[in-house]
């Protein structure tokens, strides 16, 4: 037999190859858009993409983002293709089984080389933001020399519908973030049909407007589309390429239909579609002389990449790059923070507290990133020596986000993910609502991102119902990996942001915007906040109650402690900042804190000003939840406080009502 030329279009049908034979195989997947985009993908790799296969973490790499995810088998073949370590092609034949790394969609944790987890469509062009926005600040601290590099994108037409599409290009357009380079996959169509069923804006003149800079290909001329990534890497301009494509390109009778978006072919399909392609070989092989050109591809980057790293050798600053890359950031701000706290207590807002602790923090981290979606003042994000980071100013480390919650979040997993900085961002609690499906991947994607969620209950007073968060702690608590911290004062706001910034995942802080008096007096030898809760008060009589209280009510706890401590009802405050940290900790510390005897003999009381669902995996379900299970009301904070029956007094008068009917001592 001839030997097989590497032509791009026979590289491209090792690609859709793959993507049928691994969808068949699992009977479950997606083998349109993988077919469709396999020429632009061919045309991105093996002649733009800057990488090196045998070091997918190369931090000067291009950054390479599957928006569409669901197309996963795209990124999984040109993995396996280029020699990445894995996925093998053990792993390929194993799409979508448990334990395998080709999951579903593409799982930044599953498989180096994915850099963001993506398949909530919209998702990862905003990442991608955020991704590029870190390699701008990064290149204006450390220069061409250590940081150029790019962030490409392969977007559907499900990625530019969604909503958040419209916070990320918004925001790319106005940074002039001229490395971000979006291919988009226009194949007309989606899972219920043609676009034309859902759509009819110009894509393009949207883009345009967001001050973009446009171009189109054909997408199945891996020559024309790299001719239009040219003009897009000539443009100072953020670019979307538009590439016309047929989803499942190849598959003769089903292609150009939305029968290949989400399902296997089958097997007689499959068969044309190898007739159709000139690919005549068994399912999951590759013949040598593509697997080899795939594989020269996958090493073209070790010479500049080697020449990255003598740079990096010889500017002197090899190690803290490396160290700030790696994390870990410095500690030594937060014991003299402390001290003077504890020298000179103040009663302010936690908000303020968590911006002088930013002052702390900011100065002596340099890798932090602040910002707020359009409430700097009011979040208290923004340090006084930090620096706009603009189109003009890519050095400035704060981000003015406009009222973009969800991209903001969704730029800040971007930027996490893309490493050397910590961002950190505010809007009001409530608005988590907004943020939530980022806030989610977040979590998912084991991303370090901080969360400056101000206004944390109804005591931000007169804004009223909508401003106020009812259900959103115990809604962020339900989420998995992401610690939710509500301090109760200056000091307890310093601890969490300390053990946020020693995280190596998301945190949200919840703050409030009414003043609070300090509840942490004295020295402690630890960080209290680290066990999640703690006992800040303890009985003085005979303990028969334990108050577990969080953020704001920890001043009101200590208040009725001391009205039932006056009754002779010895009663335990605790302060709770973190459940997930408390519900970490061993048994005996629990047991401490919580001591598993029931109700009659020591009355456990949860007071939170919020949802009381869930309190019970504190107070059992004979205890007493204190909190607000229906929406806020607009008036002033004391006001509010008063109506809910949050004051020291109404729920002293509770705990003893509760304790006389329950018969407790
Ligand atoms: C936020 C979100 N909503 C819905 C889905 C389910 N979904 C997956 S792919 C898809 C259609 C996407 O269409 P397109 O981007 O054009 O992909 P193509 O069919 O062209 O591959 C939908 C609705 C999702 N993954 N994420
Ligand atoms: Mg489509």
């Amino acid at each position: 037999m001839e030997p097989m030329q590497p032509t791009d279009r026979r590289l491209a049908n090792a690609i859709r190859a793959l993507a049928m034979d691994a969808v068949e195989a699992a009977n479950s997947g997606h083998p349109g858009m993988p077919m469709g985009m396999a020429d632009a993908a061919t045309a991105l790799f093996t002649r733009h993409l800057k990488f090196d296969a045998s070091d997918p973490h190369w931090p000067d790499r291009d950054r390479f983002i599957l928006s569409a995810g669901h197309g996963s088998m795209l990124i999984y073949a040109l993995l396996y293709l280029t020699g990445y370590e894995r996925p093998t092609l053990e792993d390929i034949k194993r799409f979508r089984q448990l334990g395998s790394p080709t999951a579903g969609h593409p799982e930044n944790f599953e498989l180096p080389g994915v850099e963001v987890t993506t398949g909530p469509l919209g998702q990862g062009v905003a990442m991608a933001v955020g991704m590029a926005i870190a390699e701008r600040h990064l290149n204006a601290v450390y220069g061409d020399e250590l940081v150029d590099h790019r962030t490409f994108v392969i977007a559907g037409d499900g990625d530019l519908m969604e909503g958040v599409n419209h916070e990320a290009i918004g925001l790319a357009g106005h940074l002039k973030l001229g490395r971000l380079i979006v291919l988009w996959d226009d194949n007309n169509i989606t899972i219920d049909g043609s676009t034309d069923l859902s759509r009819n804006e110009d894509v393009v003149a949207r883009h345009r407007a967001a001050q973009w800079h446009t171009c189109e290909c054909d997408g199945l001329d891996a020559d024309d589309v790299d001719r239009a990534i040219q003009e897009a890497l000539a443009d100072p301009r953020p670019s979307l390429i538009r590439c016309r494509t047929i989803i499942g390109y190849g598959a003769p009778n089903k292609q150009g239909t939305a029968a290949t978006h989400g399902a296997a072919l089958g097997k007689d399909e499959v068969d044309a579609a190898r007739v159709e392609l000139g690919w005549d070989f068994p399912p999951f092989e590759i013949p040598d002389e593509l697997l080899n050109a795939w594989r020269e591809v996958g090493r073209k980057g070790a010479g500049v990449h080697a020449g990255w790293k003598k740079r990096l050798d010889a500017s002197g600053r090899k190690d803290e790059f490396l160290a700030r890359l790696g994390g870990n950031p410095d500690e030594s701000w937060l014991k003299p923070y402390i001290d003077g706290l504890i020298a000179n207590p103040l009663t302010v807002a936690t908000r303020k507290a968590s911006e002088m602790a930013l002052e702390a923090i900011n100065a002596a981290i340099s890798s932090t990133i602040g910002g707020s979606a359009d409430l700097t003042g009011s979040n208290n994000t923004k340090t006084k020596a930090l620096e706009p980071l603009t189109a003009e100013n890519y050095a400035g480390r704060y981000v003015y986000y406009g009222i973009r919650e969800f991209g903001m979040a969704a730029a800040m997993n971007g930027m996490a993910l893309h490493g050397g900085v910590i961002p950190y961002g505010g809007t009001f609690l409530v608005f988590t609502d907004y943020a939530r499906p980022a806030i989610r991947l977040s979590a998912l994607q084991n991303a370090k991102v901080i969360y400056v969620m101000t206004h944390d209950s109804i005591g931000l007073g007169e804004d009223g119902p909508t401003h106020q968060p009812i259900e959103h702690l115990q809604s962020l608590r339900a989420m998995p990996q992401i610690e939710v911290y509500r301090p109760a004062d200056a000091v307890e706001t310093a601890e969490c942001w300390a053990l946020a910034l020693q995280s190596e995942g998301p945190s949200v802080l919840a703050l409030t915007r009414q003043n609070l008096a300090p509840v942490r007096t004295g020295p402690e030898p630890e960080n209290l906040c680290a066990r999640g809760a703690y006992r800040l008060k303890p009985a003085r009589a005979e303990r028969k109650v334990i108050l577990i209280a969080t953020g704001s009510e920890v001043e009101i706890a200590l208040a009725v402690s001391e009205r039932l401590e006056a009754d002779g009802i010895g009663t335990d405050v605790v302060s709770m900042p973190c459940t997930e940290r408390f519900d970490a900790q061993a048994w005996e510390y629990r047991e401490d804190i919580l001591p598993d005897v029931s109700n009659r003999q020591i009355l456990r009381v949860s007071i939170e000003a919020g949802s009381t669902f869930g309190w019970e995996r504190y107070t059992g379900l004979h205890g007493l939840r204190i909190g607000i299970d229906r929406f806020g009301v607009s008036a002033p904070v004391k006001d509010a406080y008063d109506y809910f029956g949050l004051t020291p007094d109404k729920i002293a008068a509770r705990v003893l009502e509760h304790m006389k009917q329950r018969e407790i001592a």
